[in-house]
C-alpha cells in the first residue's frame, strides 16, 4: 500500500474544504455580523490510526475508502449550540458537496458523554486522473463540548482506551457541567451577541477613522 498515493485526495479536500468553511466565516465577518463559526480545523488520520480502526471494525485495506469514514476530518467550532444547527444547516444548502449521513450526538449523547454534531459528506476532487468522490467527517460542536472531547482524546490516548473507572466517570460528571455551561450560556446568549456586535461596531468605526 502506498500512503502517500492514497491519502493525497483525502489531504486535498481537507485542504479545500478549510478554505471553503474559512469562507463562509469570512462572509460574516465582511458584513459586520455575528459569525456561527468560531474556528475550523482539519486534518488526515494518521496511518496508524487508520489502521487500528481497520483492526477493530476488521475492514480490509481494499474497502478502507469506503468503511472508514474520517479519514479526512473537518472540524466547525461554534460559541453556541444553537450555532450547530445554523452550520448544519448552511452545509446542506451548499451544492459542492453531498451529504451521505448525520449523527446528532448532542440529542443522542454518546455513552462517554461525548457531544457533537457528525456529518459524512461525499466531496468531488479533481484529481490528474480526473474526479475523484472522496468521504470526508465534519463534526461540529461548541468550545465547551470541544474543550471535553480534546481532553478526553487525550485521557484515551495516555491510557490505550482503557480509561480507569473512576476518571470515566468524572469525565462523564465533566461532559454534563460543559453541557450546562452551553446550555447557561444559550440563556445569556442575545446579550453576549450584543455585547460582541457593539464591539465588532466599535472597530469598523476605529478603522475608517
Ligand atoms: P480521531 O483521533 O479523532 O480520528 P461508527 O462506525 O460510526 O459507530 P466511528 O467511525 O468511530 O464509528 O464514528 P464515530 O463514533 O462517529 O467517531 C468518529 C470520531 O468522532 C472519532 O474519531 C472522534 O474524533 C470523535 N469521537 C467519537 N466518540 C468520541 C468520544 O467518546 N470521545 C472523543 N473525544 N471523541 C469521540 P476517532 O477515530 O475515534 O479518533
Amino acid at each position: 500500500m502506498n500512503w502517500e498515493v492514497f491519502l493525497a485526495p483525502y489531504a486535498q479536500v481537507v485542504e479545500e474544504l478549510k478554505v471553503k468553511l474559512k469562507g463562509m466565516r469570512s462572509q460574516f465577518e465582511y458584513e459586520s455580523r455575528h459569525s456561527p463559526i468560531e474556528f475550523i480545523t482539519g486534518r488526515v488520520k494518521p496511518v496508524r490510526s487508520i489502521l487500528q480502526k481497520a483492526a477493530t471494525k476488521q475492514v480490509t485495506v481494499d474497502l478502507l475508502h469506503r468503511e472508514i469514514q474520517d479519514i479526512a476530518g473537518l472540524r466547525i467550532v461554534t460559541q453556541f449550540v444553537n450555532d450547530i444547527y445554523t452550520v448544519v444547516g448552511m452545509l446542506k444548502a451548499r451544492k459542492d458537496f453531498i451529504i451521505v449521513d448525520e449523527i446528532d450526538y448532542i440529542v443522542q449523547k454518546k455513552d462517554s458523554g461525548y457531544r457533537s454534531y457528525h456529518m459524512i459528506i461525499e466531496y468531488p476532487v479533481e484529481t490528474i486522473h480526473g474526479e475523484k468522490k472522496v468521504l470526508a467527517e465534519i463534526q461540529i460542536r461548541t468550545l465547551a463540548m470541544n474543550f471535553w472531547a480534546t481532553n478526553e482524546h487525550s485521557l484515551n490516548y495516555k491510557y490505550d482506551g482503557q480509561i480507569p473507572a473512576d476518571l470515566k466517570a468524572r469525565l462523564k460528571r465533566a461532559a454534563e457541567a460543559a453541557f450546562r455551561l452551553d446550555e447557561e450560556m444559550s440563556k445569556i446568549r442575545d446579550d453576549v451577541r450584543e455585547a460582541q456586535q457593539i464591539y465588532r461596531d466599535q472597530q469598523q468605526i476605529k478603522k475608517h477613522k
